[in-house]
């Protein structure tokens, strides 16, 4: 039996899309109607419950349509967007990618859902390791999407071999509890891997296992000494009690007899704000259901020009739109593409934000390497925390 998946044939060739979608092209190919529309990817829901989000699935976006015969400008991968802002427009005759829109839609939703999720997680957890652990989530088929997102999200490692190889990096783990339990301790379990796996990678023992986080910490500690790394606390919610104080006992207890080196690592239902409440005693964090299975960004697609007149349905704003960006004082504008502004209200120069990715079906510009996109959406997240921390005038 196969899988219950579809191959990237299938998705070029448009059979994954909304049948009303197909039979809307029947009908207006019988009717001879071909007209040319522009069309603008934006929140469907105004009131999203979050300031930011950062714009993912940009570069197979540009696979689905590569060879269409549309015009498509985009907000850049990893870029953060604000509720309001098209983050991609597309021009064309609108039977020629009308049945697109389904998987359109699919690979930028749930990807800048994951690469968001993602971020607040970087930002609550500032210069400490964050590892996507949640593959085991999500169907196999798309764990390389979700943990390339994941990734260029703010993540620093990715746990799934397949991931890992997509994005050009080592895979990163520590040791599940069917190793400690297979070897009956955690000592053996930390020995057993210390003699096995190649020294180039850390040594991290879980130590929730069986007993205490402090006594089974320091039982592998006394066991590896300075090749220990970290210890992972993935505590059951049963013997959670209260987390912060654990975390604090198991960092005294190792720093007593001399451990100071090794890291403490924090995993199990981990969200934003157990990481923002645990930033400043632990060392890293390893999240999975979180990021894997963050909300998507419930992007549309809505006509919002039809050969050149400015036509939209209620609840969207007509005509096709840029974004400009103030060079001197950040602040960014909806406008229209029609009337760019050549200066911002404060008197500094403007640019528009949108990029051209497709011309008349033809890829433009390079794809950037996740590491780039990851390094672009560090230093936005930067500038938003910069900008959260700086008290507004008048306020
Ligand atoms: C896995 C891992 C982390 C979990 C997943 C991260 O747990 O140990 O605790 O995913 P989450 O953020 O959704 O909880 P298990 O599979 O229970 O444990 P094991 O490490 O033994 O595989």
């Amino acid at each position: 039996m196969p899988f219950h998946i579809v191959d990237g044939k299938a998705i070029k060739t448009g059979k994954v899309t909304d049948v009303y979608f197909s039979r809307t092209v029947e009908v207006l190919q019988a009717k001879g109607v071909h007209k040319r529309c522009v069309a603008e990817v934006t929140l469907k829901n105004r009131k999203a419950d979050w300031d930011f989000g950062i714009l993912a699935g940009v570069e197979e976006m540009v696979e689905l349509l590569d060879g269409v015969p549309v015009d498509v400008k985009v907000l850049p991968e990893g870029s953060v967007f604000h509720p309001l802002e098209p983050v991609a427009v597309i021009e064309g005759v609108y039977t020629d990618f009308a049945i697109y829109e389904t998987a359109l839609l699919g690979l930028l939703c749930q990807a800048s859902g994951v690469a968001t999720e993602a971020a607040r997680c970087k930002l609550a957890a500032g210069d400490k390791l964050l590892i996507s652990f949640g593959a085991r989530r999500m169907h196999p088929a798309i764990a390389p999407m979700i943990e390339r997102n994941a990734f260029i999200g703010g993540c620093d490692g990715v746990a799934v071999v397949a991931s890992a190889e997509l994005i050009h990096e080592e895979p990163v783990g520590t040791i599940p509890h069917a190793l400690v339990l297979m070897l009956d301790g955690v000592t053996e379990a930390t020995l057993a891997f210390h003699e096995v796996i190649d020294p180039s990678v850390h040594r991290v023992a879980l130590v929730d296992t069986f007993c205490d986080e402090k006594i089974e910490s320091l039982r592998a500690a006394e066991a590896l000494g300075e090749s220990l790394w970290a210890v992972r606390l993935d505590t059951p919610g049963s013997r959670r009690g209260n987390l912060r104080q654990i975390i604090e006992e198991v960092r005294w207890e190792l720093d007593l007899r001399g451990f100071q080196h090794v890291k403490i690592f924090l995993s199990g239902g981990i969200s934003a704000e157990d990481i923002a409440a645990h930033a400043d005693v632990a060392d890293g964090f390893g999240v999975g259901t979180t990021i894997s299975s963050a909300k998507v960004i419930d992007f549309a697609l809505d006509i919002v020009e039809i050969e050149g007149q400015p036509i939209a349905k209620r609840g969207k704003w007509a005509g096709r739109k840029d974004i400009i960006r103030c060079a001197s004082c950040g602040t960014r504008t909806v406008v229209p593409a029609s009337r760019l502004p050549e200066h911002c209200p404060c008197g500094g120069p403007v640019e528009p934000l949108l990029v051209d990715l497709i011309e008349d079906g033809r890829p433009v510009g390079a794809s950037k390497p996740p590491q780039a996109i990851r390094k672009r959406v560090l230093s936005q997240l930067e500038e938003l925390r910069k900008k959260r921390e700086t008290p507004r005038a008048g306020r």
